[in-house]
Formats: C-alpha cells, structure tokens, sequence
C-alpha cells in the first residue's frame, strides 16, 4: 500500500486529520487488543481511557481498526465501544488486513496492521501492550508473528512493555536482532517482560529521555535505514506481577493450550484469557495499567517528534 494508492479505503476520523495536516502530535493504538484481548466491557473501558491519557498527554490518539471494510485512523466514541461489543471481529494482521478491506469485514488490527495503518496515515508513533514475537516452542510451530517482519519494515515507533511474556523473549530478542531493529529499554538495563519489570534478558539498548528516542528516531531516517524502533517500557512497580510468579501461571496456560490443541491466530487470545482466568483477573489489572503507562510515553515521544 502507498498513502496515494490506499486513500480511498481510509477514514481519518476528523480530530486527527486536523491534527497531522497541523503537525501536531498523534498517537495511534492498535485494537486487537479490544477485540480480542480483554473481555468486555473492561476492553472498552480501557480503550476510553487510554485515549483520555493521551490527550491528557497533549497528543491526538488515533485507535486504529476495520469496520465493515474500511481502515479507520482515529474511532468516534461510538464506533470504539461498538467495535469492543462485537464479539466475531477478525484479528487483523498484515496478512489479511486486505481481506477484511476486500470483504467489507469488521477486525481489530495487530501491531503489524496497525503500524501499516498509522505509516500510510503519516502518525509515527504508537502505544500498545505487548508485541506478538516468537511463540515457545517455535522450533516446531514455527509460530513467529508478524509483528517482528513489520517492525523491521516499517518505520513507526512501538512503546510496548516488552514481548508478551508467553512468548520466548530469548529467541524474539534475536530475530529482532537479525531483522535489524532496534530494541530500547526505556531507562531500564533489563528487557521487561510485560506483566513483570525484569526478564532474564539485557535490553539491548536503553534510552532515558522522549528527546533521545525523537533524536534516534530521527537519526536512523537520516541514515536511510529501515523499519521501526521498539521501545520496552516496564510496567509500574505497584501494578507488576513478578516474573517467577508470573511463569507458574504461563506454564499452567500454556500447558492447557497443548491440551486442547490451540494454533495459529488463537494462541495469543487464548493464552492470555487463560491466565486472567487464572490470577483471578490479576493479569488483566496488570495489562490495562501497562498499556496506560504506554500511552503516557507515547504522547510524550509523539511531542518531542
Ligand atoms: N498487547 C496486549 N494484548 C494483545 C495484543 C498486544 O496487551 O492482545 C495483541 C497485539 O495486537 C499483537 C498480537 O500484535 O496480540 C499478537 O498476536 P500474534 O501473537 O498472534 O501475532
Ligand atoms: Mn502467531
């Protein structure tokens, strides 16, 4: 897609249009994480509000999905807590983000869709919870997400708590590595692990200021080089849940998606309502306060861009 060739399937809706035709700061949020991330109604409470903070922030959020086949850069108060209702909207990712477009379908985007949306739309920066990265046990999977390929090809910056840490951290951290993106611990030496502060891993780089990631960000587009910047940003200390105790509940969810054969799209979505299910709800209070603190670095990166 080129911003030219793909006008005619895009709602910008109007805030954000005014906003980047004036240069101001915009941040985009992706929504499978509404639509297949959280239960309802605590998937549009927390869409809500992760819009307020950001214009708390003094940027312009723009919750970027699908409804009924056109990509919508920016979601009325309507259309968001709608789209959280609809309970058989597709996971979009690169692959079938056309598909939905073609078939006029209704879906959550991913990060990979989401950053294809927000790059055609010219909005350089985007908050989520956690990317998608490599699935454990992927030697025989072979389950890798997309989001890793798009960070490499897209350049949007992602401020995320790390890789879900269902994910093998280890290995996601090396395919980045491979792919050429930069990953940036923000004002941490340790790559988090989205429900906790710490994984067993080094960041691979770390930056303390918004300016410092605007500037790198900047300097890496002057050198011509390629793809996104992934930001880790730990969640708070009073919200985490520690790793150790966190890999006890991974293990048991992961062992009941081996039980019940779940693959492909449905591993993440199901991993992750396990494990609410599990910490009695814990995880989910943990996952909406780092996708909050998210946006609160994201309006602040969206300013000094
Ligand atoms: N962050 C969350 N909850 C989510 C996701 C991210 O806190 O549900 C979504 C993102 O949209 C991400 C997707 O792109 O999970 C990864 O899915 P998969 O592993 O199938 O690529
Ligand atoms: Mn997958």
């Amino acid at each position: 897609m080129t911003p030219e060739t793909a006008r005619p399937f895009i709602d910008i809706h109007p805030p954000v249009a005014e906003a980047l035709a004036a240069g101001r700061p915009v941040v985009a949020l992706e929504s499978t994480i509404i639509t297949h991330g959280m239960p309802y109604p605590d998937n549009g409470a927390m869409a809500a509000k992760v819009e307020r903070i950001i214009m708390d922030g003094g940027a312009v959020p723009a919750t970027i999905a699908v409804i009924d086949g056109r990509i919508k850069i920016g979601l009325s108060d309507a259309e968001r807590e709608s789209l959280a209702m609809t309970s058989d909207a597709m996971k979009l990712s690169r692959a079938d983000i056309g598909f939905a477009v073609a078939q006029k379908r209704t879906g959550g985007t991913t990060v990979a869709a989401t950053m294809i949306a927000a790059h055609i739309a010219g909005i350089k920066v985007f908050a989520t919870g956690g990317i998608g990265g490599v699935h454990k046990g992927a030697e025989k999977s072979f389950d890798i997400s997309a989001d890793l390929d798009e960070l490499a090809r897209t350049p949007v910056i992602v401020v995320s708590a790390g890789a879900k840490a269902i994910l093998d951290i280890e290995k996601t951290l090396e395919v980045l590595e491979t792919r050429g993106v930069p990953v940036v611990g923000y004002g941490c030496e340790t790559m988090p692990a989205f429900w906790s502060r710490q994984s067993r891993f080094r960041a691979p780089l770390t930056l303390h200021a918004p300016q410092d990631i605007a500037q790198f960000h900047r300097t890496r587009q002057a050198l011509g080089l390629d793809g996104g910047i992934l930001i880790a940003n730990p969640v708070p200390q009073n919200d985490e849940i520690p790793a150790d105790e966190m890999a006890g509940y991974i293990g048991a969810a992961q062992k009941a998606a081996e039980t019940q054969n779940v693959t492909g799209k449905a591993v993440t979505p199901f991993l992750l309502g396990k494990i609410l299910e599990i910490t009695g709800g814990r995880s989910l209070k943990t996952n909406i306060a780092l996708v909050e603190n998210n946006a609160r670095l994201a309006a602040e990166i969206a300013k000094a861009l």
